[in-house]
């Protein structure tokens, strides 16, 4: 479909939307028990965030002609991993955040019992998910490996990997390849997956294609990550959602802090016509792919 910028806010919209029914719909409720896990379950993964990730899913299945009705379950596990590790990244033991999402940290809201615990059953949630949605393909061996793939690359060789890599790095000075290590794990493994989630959802999808939509998911899962150290810096706590400069309070390596703040966003725009490129074999059907991809290195919060 070949789209201008307006149907690209428009299509954003559809997808948020989607995704928060999706989310809606596979969250317990809060008038089940255990009520206060349930309660901070809701209250995290339904707080006001971006759904890049979901949205990323949709505009995947849409290039690819795939039903989205079918991506439902994989927007909705991969946003609900995505949740989990903000809850836990917020802990006192990790960042010691307050605010996230415009609002008090899990552990601010609830305690911080609750908020481990709703990080663990959100994590749990996502795989059954994955293996229980009547909507998703029903071909067991792509199913199966979309469970390894989330598994994977939310575990310690893909994001919880980075976060430990991360943790280990405060205070330490890093080299750009060694930044590049982390960021590659704790932020762009899990957008890789998010394209992959979808490929996989296709039906005779060439290997060509869906290499190329994985370089594509690895050019744009650093640009993301590269665009959030830049923002770290000239964003604002209102708009951003969380502490402006939290980075800096932290001592943590960024890439403003290693090759500067223009360097940092020739990186972002490097990366973006990397992507760029990776999409040649596509037509216009992955407009909303490029938009995307601009959309992670334009964006503001
Ligand atoms: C605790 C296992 C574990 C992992 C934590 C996600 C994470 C790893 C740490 C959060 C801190 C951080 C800067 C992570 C990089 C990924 C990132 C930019 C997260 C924020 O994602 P957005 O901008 O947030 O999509 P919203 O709120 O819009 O969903």
């Amino acid at each position: 479909m070949k789209i201008d910028s307006q149907t690209f806010e428009s299509l954003l919209e559809q997808y948020q939307q989607r995704a928060k029914q999706a989310l809606n719909h596979w969250l317990p409720p809060e008038s089940i028990n255990p009520v206060v896990l349930h309660k901070a379950m809701r209250y995290s993964v339904l707080a006001p965030g971006k759904r890049v990730r979901p949205a990323l899913i949709y505009a995947t299945a849409s290039t690819l002609e795939v039903d989205l009705q079918s991506v439902d379950g994989a927007a909705a596990a991969i946003e609900i991993i995505h949740a989990y590790s903000l809850i836990h990244d917020d802990l006192p033991a990790m960042d010691d955040d307050d605010l996230r999402r415009g609002r008090p940290t899990c552990h601010i809201e609830f305690d911080e019992a609750t908020a481990i615990l709703a990080g663990d059953a959100l994590q749990a949630l996502a795989f059954y998910i994955l293996s229980h949605d009547p909507d998703m393909i029903s071909d067991s061996s792509a199913r199966l490996k979309m469970v390894q793939q989330l598994a994977l690359f939310s575990g310690s060789r893909g994001m919880a990997g980075g976060q430990a890599i991360d943790l280990a790095a405060v205070g330490k000075p890093l080299n750009i390849t060694e930044l590049e290590t982390m960021h590659i794990h704790k932020t762009g493994a899990l957008i890789r997956t998010c394209v992959q989630m979808a490929a996989l959802s296709a039906k005779n999808l060439s290997e060509e294609k869906f290499n190329a939509l994985d370089c594509y998911a690895k050019a744009i899962g650093l640009s993301f990550q590269v665009q959030d150290d830049i923002l770290d810096v000239t964003g604002n706590t209102e708009t951003l959602g969380k502490p402006q400069g939290s980075d800096i309070k932290h001592n943590k390596p960024t890439y403003p802090s290693i090759i500067g703040l223009q360097a940092s966003r020739e990186k972002a725009q490097e990366l973006h016509e990397k992507a760029l490129q990776s999409l040649t074999i596509f037509g216009e059907e992955a407009d909303i792919l490029r938009y995307i991809s601009a959309w992670f290195v334009e964006r503001t919060h």
